[in-house]
């Protein structure tokens, strides 16, 4: 039988509408008998009824069958058993009294054989890597059935129950699906379950770096640990790369020594997918180095300021300017604070750094400046003076 014909049979069927064709001479004042049956269909065998059939103005006198498989048979009521799967035209002829006969036909369909359901996926391979998708994915079933036709497809996803498939299936969540299918015709008889696994992962890793020591105005002061972690949410991390310096990318194994010196570290990680971070730039300066400090007044002889000869002492008559001279290599000098005896006096953020000392003095006294650079590093110098200011001078 034509595919076509079997489709139209097979909706026929479905719907439990049923082809008559126009019979031959029903009408019923020429005397003609209608004939009409119901049947049963049990697996391979069919129970016809032609009870329904009629003659009005006498009585039906012979019932023939055909049964659409090569064979004849006769009676009101009669059983058959078709040989195999199909769909067949029946045809039923009663004949009344008069020799009077009226045909009709039906479609019976023996349908043992459950529907064959495929599925297609848009993009039909994945995206990613590893067999990962990286971007939504369409599905679609496909329910085929030559004979009954298909009732009703159904799926469920990651056993989420069964559902009744109506449309494209799409998946837009990061996921390990399990999707389960199957179909069944309109006998009911039900394809075995079938699945499919699709990996879906969007998502970029992330990276967290660690750094052994917390800084002080965006600097270190010391040789730095670093440690990097990536991180995926879904298909894993396959790799984490590095560069310092603009160097060349490498890929992260264990921590990473940075020393004196400005750097940029840069790092991302990718995940099993194929996914990649964006990239991480992190600006890491490190200055384990103490400023440079010289200091006046130093080794001579100061009246009212000025150094009157250099000496292996150092002498003060009257007020003085002590003024640190200081340099730093990296982060730059960020303080200067001035002590006399232990004592703090004042201290100065900007160049030049100094403190007019002009207090009631008579005696030794050690002057001592302590020099900050911006990473927190500091340097010491101090001076042992004698110092006479009465200052009534
Ligand atoms: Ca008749
Ligand atoms: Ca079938
Ligand atoms: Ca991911
Ligand atoms: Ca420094």
């Amino acid at each position: 039988m034509n595919r076509i014909l079997s489709k139209l049979l097979a909706f026929a069927l479905a719907t439990s509408m049923l082809f008559v064709l126009p019979s031959k001479g029903n009408d019923v004042s020429d005397g003609f008998p209608v004939a009409d049956f119901t049947f049963e269909v049990d697996g391979y065998n069919v129970t016809f009824n032609a009870s329904m059939s009629y003659d009005s103005d006498g009585f039906i006198v012979n019932y023939t069958w055909d049964f659409g498989d090569g064979s004849i048979g006769y009676g009101e009521v009669i059983k058959h058993e078709y040989a195999e799967e199909g769909i067949y035209e029946v045809w039923l002829t009663v004949t009344d009294n008069e020799s009077k006969t009226n045909s009709t036909f039906k479609a019976v369909c023996i349908d043992l054989t459950p529907p064959l359901t495929e599925y297609q996926l848009l993009p039909p391979s994945p995206t990613g890597k590893n067999g990962w998708y990286v971007s939504k994915v369409k599905i679609e079933l496909f329910a085929y059935d030559e004979l009954s036709g298909v009732k009703y497809t159904y799926y469920s996803i990651n056993d989420g129950g069964w559902m009744k498939y109506t449309g494209a299936i799409y998946l837009e969540e990061d996921g390990n699906y399990t999707i389960k299918y199957y179909s069944i015709d309109n006998y009911l008889n039900q394809e075995e379950e079938k699945s499919f696994g699709i990996k879906l992962d969007m998502d970029k890793p992330y990276t967290i770096c660690n750094i052994s020591q917390s800084s002080y105005n965006g600097w270190y002061d010391d040789i730095l640990l670093i440690s990097l972690e990536a991180y995926d949410n879904l298909s894993g991390v396959e790799n984490l790369y590095y560069r310092i310096d603009g160097g060349i990318y490498e890929k992260y194994v264990e921590n990473l020594t940075l020393y004196e010196g400005r750097h940029v570290l840069e790092y991302f990680a990718m995940d099993k997918a194929g996914n990649a971070e964006r990239l991480n730039r992190k600006e890491i300066n490190i200055d384990k180095t103490p400023p440079e400090v010289t200091i006046s007044p130093h080794k001579g002889f100061y009246i009212f300021g000025r150094k009157i000869i250099s000496s292996d002492i150092t002498f003060i008559i009257g007020n003085i300017t002590i003024v640190a001279e200081c340099s730093d290599n990296l982060a730059g000098v960020k303080e200067v604070e001035f002590y006399i005896d232990g004592i703090y006096k004042a201290n100065s953020s900007s160049p030049p750094y100094e403190w007019l000392w002009d207090e009631f003095s008579l005696g030794s006294h050690e002057i001592k400046v302590i020099v900050y650079d911006k990473a927190g590093n500091k340097a010491i110098k101090t001076e042992d003076v004698v110092a006479i200011n009465p200052k009534w001078i």
